[in-house]
């Protein structure tokens, strides 16, 4: 019994702030899902599933991710609650949002 206390006490995350990894999908030409919802602190990761071409995330007037071809990812970490838009670079037609709650 002491031991699975052991266990728990390891597994369990002690920090409450414990931030989250969330996964957007960029198949076929569209991010997916095309809006996220998020909490200050959280990180957003895009990950490329298309089999060819690349795509990029673009936050007009602020950073823009190298460009991802197919298995590529590129990570965001928010910190500050507000609206994020975003688009293609090279597919101004693909958008999506950030929302940091
Ligand atoms: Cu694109």
């Amino acid at each position: 019994m002491f031991r699975l206390m052991i266990a728990l006490a390891v597994l369990l995350p002690l920090n409450p702030a414990y931030a989250d990894t969330v996964e957007v999908r960029i198949e076929k030409m569209r991010f997916v899902p095309e809006v996220v919802r998020i909490k200050a602190g959280d990180t957003v990761v895009w990950k490329s599933y298309e089999k060819r071409g690349y795509h990029t995330v673009w936050f007009k007037n602020e950073a823009e991710s190298e460009p991802m071809f197919p298995d590529e990812s590129w990570q965001r970490k928010f910190d500050t609650k507000g609206e994020y838009p975003y688009v293609c670079g090279p597919h101004p037609e693909m958008v999506g949002r950030v929302i940091v709650e």
